[in-house]
């Protein structure tokens, strides 16, 4: 069984997010989502969730791609996920190229996937801001 592992706020969800977790599943048998907590988003990201962990816990563990959604506390646990669940590929979007490349020091294939354009989170909230 190949396993694949991605991580990601996934607020306001949408078409983008449902992009990279489908071609994130058609990379193996099994998808791990790590989910952005409340506090990393505000702490590290700065980033201030319409949706509550829990609720967009709920969201991803919906979609048919998504076999299990963990939380995301930190920067560093990724070395520790990839052991932890026996990941065979880290996958994320290409705005992230080079960043997580380490994780081939721990045998895993790590795979950056063009984000889809013209539609992000911050977008849809800009968009309601303005038409409001
Ligand atoms: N994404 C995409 N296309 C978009 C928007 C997002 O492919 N139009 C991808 C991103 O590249 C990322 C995933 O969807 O791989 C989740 O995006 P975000 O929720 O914005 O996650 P991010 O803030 O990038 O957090 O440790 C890694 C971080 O948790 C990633």
């Amino acid at each position: 069984m190949k396993r694949v592992i991605t991580y990601g706020t996934f607020d306001l969800l949408h078409y983008g997010h449902i992009n990279i977790l489908r071609r994130a599943k058609e990379l193996g048998d099994y998808l791990v989502v790590a989910l952005s907590t409340d506090e990393f988003n505000w702490n590290m990201k700065q980033k201030k969730c319409y949706f509550s962990y829990e609720q967009r816990k709920q969201l991803l563990e919906a979609i048919r791609y998504v076999d299990l959604v963990i939380p995301e506390e930190n920067w560093e646990q990724k070395v520790n996920d990839v052991k932890l669940y026996q990941i065979d590929t880290f996958v994320m979007g290409d705005d992230w190229v080079g960043k997580f490349d380490f994780l081939k020091d721990e045998g895993v294939d790590v795979v950056y996937l063009p984000r889809t354009p013209e539609i992000s989170t911050t977008q849809i909230k800009n968009d309601l801001n303005k038409n409001n």
